[in-house]
């Protein structure tokens, strides 16, 4: 069996290290876990130059990067598309052609939009901000997503996207964690499909691990400037 490492950056924070974590948590494959910490993140007026970024093992620049045997795949997405070919009793693709093209698609729609959303709501998994009124571009991101989530649901009958979780819910995780940050409502259909994602054991495993993962201090500084807390669903010990 060739040994698999994930770098990712923490897991409190990194969307696109979520989800091929996610990806490979609900498919059972056994790897480790390396999290980096990038010198711009910590609030001391440093840079982290391309070569900091390739010595801590990113390949482009940014994270996360699968190693498999020391052999690099960067792009979260193409991460996930390995662990569906290397797990295919997984399920990490609906098993419908028709389907598996369209989960592939609002999966793409994930990886190369919404940058409005990503810009105003940064993901923080413990992280809570009352008050948040979302900017004309986010909420039109915001709409779009609910839209999308909306077709899938109605179509597949839930409980997920396409029925059974799979890598198109991967994508779309980091984003309910968003709504649940910046108290962006969903009504009472997308309300089950959050209480599935939430409950889905890989994502349990990632909020206890998301616990033990470093600060970012620019990401908490940004927050509490904002009047938020960073860690204010943290459960109590
Ligand atoms: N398209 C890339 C995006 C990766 C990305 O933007 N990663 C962020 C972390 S969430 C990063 O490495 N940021 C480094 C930085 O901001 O300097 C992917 O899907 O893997």
């Amino acid at each position: 069996m060739p040994h698999l490492k994930l770098t990712v950056l923490s897991l409190r924070y990194s969307s696109w290290s979520m989800r091929p974590w996610l990806a490979l948590t609900h498919a059972g494959a056994r790897f480790d876990t390396e999290t980096v910490e990038l010198a711009h993140m910590q609030d001391n007026g440093k840079v982290t130059t391309l070569t900091d970024r390739r010595t801590l093992g990113s390949v482009h620049g940014l994270f996360p990067v699968l190693r498999i045997d020391n052999k690099p795949i960067h792009e979260s997405l193409a991460i996930c598309e390995y662990a569906a070919e290397r797990f295919p009793d997984a399920g990490l693709w609906p098993q419908d052609t028709l389907a598996r093209a369209q989960a592939r698609a609002v999966s793409c729609e994930m990886a190369s939009g919404f940058s409005a959303l990503r810009g105003e709501l940064p993901c923080h998994l413990f992280g809570r901000l009352a008050g948040f009124k979302p900017g004309t571009g986010a909420q039109a991101d915001i709409s779009r997503i609910f839209e999308i989530w909306r077709e899938c649901l109605e179509r597949s009958s839930g409980p997920f996207l396409f029925g059974g979780f799979c890598i198109a819910d991967a994508m779309y995780f980091p984003v309910l964690t968003r709504f649940r940050t910046y108290g962006v409502r969903l009504d009472t259909s997308l309300e089950d499909y959050a209480h599935a994602l939430e409950t889905l054991p890989a994502v349990r495993k990632l909020m206890t691990v998301a616990k033990t993962e470093p600060h970012i201090p620019v990401y908490d500084a940004e927050l509490r400037a904002q009047g938020g807390d960073p860690d204010a669903a943290l459960s109590p010990a």
